[in-house]
């Protein structure tokens, strides 16, 4: 299945700002960030600089099969941090780089529990030591017509879940990220109709697939805020929205949870929201798309790929399906 291409150069070794620390040291950054507050010395992640982040250990993207990576311009690092979607900090673009960062990050903590045998909560620092982290270059197309191109740093959601062993009756995953009304004014809006928590979902073997992964970072270092730190699902081959930010909680489940958007309008966003030109969203065209930096003079319009471009990996997980139902 894996085709594997030549070697090419990390999005790491391309920023200017990177900085290579051993795993060793980066725990150590970490632990010390988990730290109690000590003597009035308070080591607060929120004075952190935005897109500043620890670099991370990770192997290259190159060094994985097909679909791994892309040789498509990655967009800039403070394109994809300053226009975001995590409405918990406000609806526009720009809201979440101004107020993410009263979300506090540290300690995080991952709750795995329903049809597993051993539900279970995992701290960040256990997961950054027992998941070998990887880059992998993967296009982002959210469901308004833009997409990116992102260098993440995570692991496969495949081996996390293992590790909670999942029952014979799992058979969908449920996503939630965390919601605390004190560091999130957008869900302290009383115009927001989205029912917090923040809630997504995959089917068992979606999110067993080898391109769902978790992503703790970007361009080699840990994730800023408002890109869903500490750690968020990345779904390459659905629309933006499924790729939930902020993760603290994973149920297994026998029957297809809901999700925020399908609950806020089930007419306009389905279940499955595999990227596909074919299917128009009820008030707008899929058919193309605004690959980021974009602007009016140089609009950066392309076509839309069906799974976004990712059709050879994961077709088969929906043989047989209508996807024009099963939208
Ligand atoms: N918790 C949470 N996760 C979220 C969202 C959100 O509002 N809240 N927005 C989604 C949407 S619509 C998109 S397009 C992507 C955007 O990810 P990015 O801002 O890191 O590019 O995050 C998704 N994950
Ligand atoms: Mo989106």
């Amino acid at each position: 299945m894996a085709t594997f291409k030549a070697p090419h150069i990390p999005s790491s070794e391309i920023t200017a700002e990177s900085v290579y620390l051993q795993r060793r040291q980066f725990m150590k950054v970490a632990g010390l960030l988990a730290a109690p507050v000590m003597g009035g010395l308070a080591l607060d992640t929120k004075a952190a600089p935005m897109t500043g982040g620890v670099s991370l250990d990770y192997q290259a993207a190159a060094s994985g099969p097909e679909g791994y990576w892309t040789d498509e311009d990655a967009t800039p690092a403070g394109d994809i941090s300053s226009y975001c979607n995590f409405y918990e900090f406000g609806t526009d673009k720009g809201d979440p780089a101004k107020y993410s960062h009263e979300m506090s990050v540290d300690p995080w903590t991952i709750e795995v529990v329903g049809e597993v045998a051993k539900p279970g909560k995992i701290n960040l620092e256990d997961v950054l030591s027992r998941y070998a982290l990887e880059e992998r270059i993967y296009r982002l197309r959210c469901v308004e017509a833009w997409s990116m191109v992102v260098p993440w740093v995570g692991f496969s959601l495949a081996n996390l879940i293992k590790d909670f062993e999942p029952t014979s009756k799992a058979r969908y995953v449920a996503f939630e990220t965390l919601y605390r009304p004190s560091e999130m004014r957008g869900t302290r809006s009383y115009t927001s109709t989205i029912d917090w928590p923040y809630k997504e979902g995959l089917r068992m073997d979606e999110a067993m697939h080898p391109l769902a992964i978790l992503s703790v970072g970007m361009y080699g270092k840990t994730l800023p805020n408002q890109n869903g730190a500490p750690v968020r699902l990345v779904v390459p081959w659905k629309y933006g929205f499924k790729s939930i930010k902020s993760v603290v909680k994973i149920r297994l489940t026998e029957e297809q949870p809901p999700t925020s958007w399908q609950l806020s309008n089930a007419r306009e966003y389905g279940f499955y929201s595999n990227v596909n030109p074919e299917v128009n969203h009820p008030r707008w065209s899929q058919k193309y798309e605004r690959r980021l930096p974009s602007s009016l003079f140089s609009p950066n319009r392309i076509a839309t790929r069906k799974f976004n471009g990712y059709e050879e990996q994961v077709a088969s997980l929906y043989a047989g399906m209508d996807l024009k139902k099963n939208y």
